[in-house]
């Protein structure tokens, strides 16, 4: 079998997403994601100008060889964007090589380890009584896992907590990217935070009792020091993790995080590599591994990432925001469905024209994602569809503290 075409789809059915489709000789064609939040076109040209043409006239079948290829042959390492190509590859490559053999993709990769996959959604509120909402309608639906995020007195608008109020019914609605030409500037105060979130979730264990597992994610927003003392406050309410408690770059920090707390700690949405996790993994400073398969390199280096992770009882909790297209998705249920230290799926639902352009076998029953059993990743692009919503410039917002310094968002 032979690659004859590697086409580029850019749509923006909801939100922006890069698609890579390759064709084959014999007719089986592979789907793979580089959606790069704010970024998209430089994952796009990337692919485009710098990738295809390097996968003409290749056997589909040596997926490992071509990823070394892509990540060895550039000379230029790691970094999202190269990631986030490399990835496509190497999954529209395995969505080719399971359709060859008539499986669903997690047949190659050893098999089930479990029925179905434990996902946590996003609960948040402006204030208490909307987040025991927003936690009540997501336990309505069947999660089993809650990740709480809360606004804060004196803070405008906060990382994770949807715009709309209540009345408008399930809050799916929280997309930080925001379709304009600049992007929007939020204000940010950790001390005012690190007040007011215990109190969150006090009153949400009050309320729903200890079984509930909860997460919480900081996005990057603390210091070590402020990230050690909010891992000591929430330790009352058991929370399942503290998610990016401090900026992913410095290491070091979540050594001294670690100190001072028995909080579980997860990090790594914005991690390229297995060489981001070898201290982090070695030295056990963090329980579960955030990565996506999409911004990672793809299923190849994301099963390596968490085999070295296995040896610690490390877990993944697989990063599946909604700038993660429903084959990225896919791509991650598969692997998480295969290996034997699976964590979490991080699950927050697309839209209705995304699950129109991306036909998907994958389902959500009982709190428990499954990828289903049609041959390959279950995931086909509707192109007409895709072709109605054409790219929109969009972007994540940034912070600024009150006296206008920029601030890790
Ligand atoms: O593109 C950035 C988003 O994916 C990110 O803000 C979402 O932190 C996130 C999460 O945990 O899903
Ligand atoms: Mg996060």
């Amino acid at each position: 079998m032979k690659i004859i075409a590697a086409d580029v789809i850019v749509s923006s059915p909801d939100r922006n997403f890069v698609t890579l489709k390759l064709t084959t000789d014999e007719g089986i064609t592979g789907l793979g994601d580089a959606t790069l939040n704010g970024r998209e076109l430089a994952a796009a040209t990337y692919l485009k100008e710098h990738v295809a043409p390097l996968l003409m006239g290749r056997d589909p079948h040596r997926i490992e060889d071509t990823w070394q290829f892509l990540y060895r042959g550039a000379y230029w390492r790691r970094g999202p964007v190269t990631m986030a190509a490399i990835a496509a590859v190497d999954v529209a490559l395995w969505d080719i090589k399971a359709k060859a053999a008539g499986m669903p993709l997690y047949q190659l990769l050893g098999g089930a380890s479990r029925n179905g996959i434990r996902a946590y959604g996003h609960a948040s509120g402006r204030d208490i009584p909307e987040i025991i909402d927003s936690v009540r309608e997501h336990l309505e639906l069947g999660y089993k896992s809650i990740r709480v995020q809360t606004a804060v007195p004196g803070i405008d608008s906060v990382y994770g907590v949807a715009a709309q109020s209540a009345e408008g019914g399930i809050r799916y609605d929280y997309e930080p990217a925001q379709r304009a030409a600049l992007p929007a500037e939020e204000d940010w105060d950790t001390r005012a935070y690190l007040r007011h979130i215990p109190t969150v979730f006090e009153a949400v264990r009050n309320e729903f009792g200890p079984e509930l597992p909860l997460l919480h994610d900081g996005h990057h927003r603390m210091t070590p020091m402020q990230a050690a003392k909010l891992g000591k406050a929430l330790e009352p309410y058991d929370l399942f993790w503290l998610e990016d408690c401090t900026p992913a770059e410095n290491q070091d920090a979540l050594r001294l995080v670690r100190q001072h707390t028995t909080t579980p700690l997860a990090i790594g949405e914005v991690f390229n590599t297995v060489w981001d996790y070898q201290t982090l993994i070695r030295e056990q400073l963090i329980d579960y591994v955030r990565s996506a398969v999409t911004h990672t390199g793809g299923i190849s280096p994301m099963k390596k990432i968490m085999d070295y992770a296995a040896q610690y009882q490390i877990k993944s909790g697989i990063h599946g925001p909604t700038d993660i297209s429903p084959v990225g998705m896919a791509a991650a249920l598969h692997l998480d469905l295969a290996i034997h230290n699976f964590g979490i799926q991080e699950y927050m639902r697309h839209g209705d024209l995304t699950n129109e352009v991306f036909e998907q076998s994958f389902t959500f029953e009982d709190g428990y994602l499954h990828p289903g059993n049609e041959p390959g990743l279950g995931v086909e692009l509707n192109e007409e569809a895709a072709a109605k919503h054409p790219y929109t410039p969009a972007y994540l917002p940034f912070n600024r503290l009150k006296d206008g310094t920029v601030h890790d968002w």
